[in-house]
């Protein structure tokens, strides 16, 4: 049995972020049994405070056989089962910075508990019955969110939106099962089945399955970000684009050609999906080694990126460089900027337009003078929700292993309907049922594996 399955003793963690000089309040938490008795051993109330559940203490953090004060902190006690972990918990709200919480732990790891495993109190609400599976992945989620929009999702998960429909639809595939399963053991006694009606549920279930599959693009993305690399010859206004976008001085700008060397990155949100922005070298053939270099990154970087934008100068045309560049990242996900538009009438707009109307999206920009900056990121959630529209009502983003779990189950499903339609024997129905069921369980936990667990809760942070 693996370690972390295996969730026993007392365990203690800095559930804070641990920062020098930052955070005024660290907190080190612990659960399991001990808990209370490590308490009682290490905190120190002055007057009377009585030691009740769901109330704060105050008082100093004290070594139990020197005495010396560590820290003068608050108590806060949770007893089983009205707490995260479903067991007794107690946490020490300390002075922040990475000192103070430090010894508390320590003094914590001295007398009863051992350092948590990552994730290990959220296993723990999970075995306890605290949380299902995907409440607790939401809760990691929240954690690690990198938009308001994906702690939003995070947030629904939590609240059981993902876990209450497929309870749901276990609950009807079940029902389903428990009629065909009767059928087996006394068809003489039973009226005939509706075949029609079953066909139908089924299909209803799978369709169900399908709409929540339309969120696993957009989680991906609220999880991850999207990467999008500026790329296009020198001087275009790659580096003014990612500066007026993100309205600072991040990278240099210069008349000459050749200014960015390497790979300037910037974190933006747009739409609530954080953006990992680079600016590229200007691509073109040079001797110079360091431009060498920076050119290859660029190449690089416009094929890592989720979303390419290809920059133009609108004051040059479309000229063969660009040609070259663009048959280099045409494949990708683009969209084209024609930068310096300030520089040119609108006839030559209305030409460039024309010429170069085989490559959408499109958009026209002045970077230097932050002009049009806003249609970037018109175009770019144009990009990002083609094709995603079904998703847009549902306030769910289900994670890569839910949709693996989601595919298995409708893939079962479809397989019950050919065999009803092939008319075979009723025991061939209940194996791709029972398919679809386990699959369903696996989301919310009903069933699962230890290295499941493992995967999940390893990714989580220590003190979580
Ligand atoms: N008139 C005008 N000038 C611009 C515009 N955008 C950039 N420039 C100017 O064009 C020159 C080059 O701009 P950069 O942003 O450094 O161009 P780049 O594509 O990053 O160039 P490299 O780093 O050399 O590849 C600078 O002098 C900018 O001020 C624009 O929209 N209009
Ligand atoms: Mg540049």
């Amino acid at each position: 049995m693996s370690e972390i399955f295996a969730t026993t003793g007392t365990i203690a963690a800095i559930a804070t972020a641990i920062v020098p000089q930052q955070g005024s309040v660290g907190i080190v938490r612990v659960s399991g049994s001990s808990a209370m008795h490590i308490a009682r051993t290490l905190f120190y109330t002055p007057g009377e405070q009585s030691w009740e559940s769901h109330r704060i203490l105050y008082g100093y953090i004290r070594h139990p056989q020197t005495t010396k004060v560590i820290d003068e902190a608050l108590l806060l006690i949770m007893q089983a089962p009205r707490s995260y972990t479903r067991e007794d918990v107690v946490e020490f709200h300390c002075h922040g910075g990475i000192i103070a919480v430090q010894q508390v732990l320590q003094l914590c790891l001295e007398n009863g508990s051992r350092l948590a495993q990552p994730g290990e109190f959220t296993l723990r609400a999970f075995l306890n019955g605290r949380l299902d599976l995907t409440q607790a992945e939401s809760i990691s989620d929240l954690v690690g969110a990198k938009s308001s929009q994906a702690a939003q999702f995070a947030l629904a998960g939590l609240q059981g939106k993902l876990a209450h429909p497929i309870r749901n639809l276990r609950a009807q595939c079940l029902d389903i099962l428990a009629e065909i399963e009767a059928r087996i053991d006394f068809e003489e006694d039973l009226p005939l089945l509706d075949y029609e009606r079953i066909i139908s549920q089924i299909a209803a279930i799978a369709a169900e399955i399908s709409q929540l599959l339309v969120t696993a693009d957009r989680g991906e993305l609220l999880r991850t970000g999207l990467k999008v690399a500026i790329v296009g010859r020198p001087n275009v206004g790659k580096s003014s684009l990612l500066n007026a976008w993100s309205r600072s001085d991040r990278a240099i700008v210069t008349n000459l050609p050749g200014t960015t060397r390497d790979v300037v990155e910037s974190q933006l949100v747009v739409g609530g999906i954080p953006i990992q922005v680079l600016d590229t070298a200007g691509i073109r053939e040079t001797e110079d080694q360091v431009e060498k270099i920076g050119v290859e990154r660029s190449q690089k970087a416009a094929t890592a990126a989720d979303l390419v934008l290809f920059t133009i100068d609108a004051s040059h045309g479309w000229t063969p460089a660009d040609d070259k560049i663009y048959t280099q990242v045409k494949h990708r996900p683009l969209i084209l900027v024609v930068n310096k538009i300030d520089l040119v009438n609108e006839s030559t707009i209305d030409h460039l337009r024309s010429q170069t109307n085989n490559i959408q999206p499109q958009i026209f920009t002045a970077a230097a003078q932050n002009h049009r900056i806003d249609t970037l990121e018109t175009a770019i959630l144009q990009v990002v929700n083609a094709g995603k529209a079904q998703a847009a009502d549902m306030d769910l983003a289900i994670n890569q292993r839910q949709q693996a779990a989601l595919v298995r189950a409708k893939t079962s499903l479809e397989q019950v309907q050919t065999t009803i339609i092939e008319q075979l024997p009723f025991d061939f129905w209940t194996i791709d049922l029972r398919g679809a069921i386990h699959a369903l369980s696996e989301i919310t936990g009903e069933e699962v594996t230890e290295s499941v667990l493992d995967r999940i809760f390893s990714r989580f942070c220590i003190g979580k």
